[in-house]
């Protein structure tokens, strides 16, 4: 691993608005940290492979009509249903770079309109995240990036809401990083904050999400 005393990997986590840069920071981040010989893997949530994940593709295509709680407790289960073996990986050594976490599941769903407290309890007892890097971008300037507008949920007001509620979960482990930055600068900072990240949570053991 990174830090070369066979300690664990580190849980680090991806969060922004739609068109932040999350995925592409993520695959650049993965890419340095292989190249630095660390053990890393790129995970993402939803994690469309699963048959959970083949539901919650079908209703983000607007393809499936889902009640606003049963898709909250897919996106949910999706989560739970990788948390063993997101925990065998990290034990044994590998880091995992998340593109999107439970503060996606709760964002979102509460940005709809459900209580905030509901939407966090199917959250608890999945791993807490050593890291989560916000990539902050202005919902207008997102919405000026190629793709958008394509999926459910992608409307620069709902955007905005989804935004207040990230800010209502921002903890120790955030960092907010200007993701209207250009995209090398912001890259340069989220290897720091990895690397920093990794070789400060070898000896630290692994804990739950605290709500
Ligand atoms: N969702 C939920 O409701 N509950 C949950 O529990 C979870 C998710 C996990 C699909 O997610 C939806 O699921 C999402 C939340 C909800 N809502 N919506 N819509 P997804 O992860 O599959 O979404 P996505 O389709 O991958 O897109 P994204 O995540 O919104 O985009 P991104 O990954 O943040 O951005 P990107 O693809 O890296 O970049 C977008 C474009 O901007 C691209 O053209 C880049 O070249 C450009 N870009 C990126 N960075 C820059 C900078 N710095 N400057 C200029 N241009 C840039
Ligand atoms: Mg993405």
């Amino acid at each position: 691993n990174g830090g070369g005393k066979g300690g664990r990997g580190a849980l680090i986590v991806l969060e922004g608005l739609d068109r932040s840069g999350k995925s592409s920071q993520s695959a650049r981040l993965l890419s340095f940290l292989e190249g630095k010989g660390c053990a890393t893997e790129g995970w993402r949530f939803p994690d469309r492979d699963t048959s959970v994940g083949k539901m919650i593709s079908a209703y983000l295509a607007n393809e499936s009509q889902l009640d606003d709680r049963t898709i909250h407790l897919l996106f949910s289960a999706n989560r739970w249903e990788k948390r063993s073996l997101m925990e065998s990986k990290l034990l044994g050594g590998t880091t995992l770079v998340v593109d999107r976490y439970s503060y996606s599941g709760v964002a979102f769903s509460a940005a709809k309109g459900l209580d905030i407290g509901w939407c966090k309890a199917p959250e608890v007892g999945l791993l807490a995240p050593d890291l989560v890097i916000y990539l902050d971008v202005q919902p207008e300037k997102a919405a000026e990036r190629g793709g958008y507008g394509g999926e459910r949920y992608e409307r620069v007001e709902f955007q905005k809401r989804v935004a207040e509620h990230y800010h209502s979960l921002r903890d120790s482990t955030w960092k907010v990083v200007d993701g209207s930055l250009p995209m090398e600068t912001v890259e340069e900072q989220l290897r720091e904050l990895a690397m920093n990240c990794i070789s400060e949570c070898q000896d630290k053991q692994l804990t739950n999400l605290p709500w």
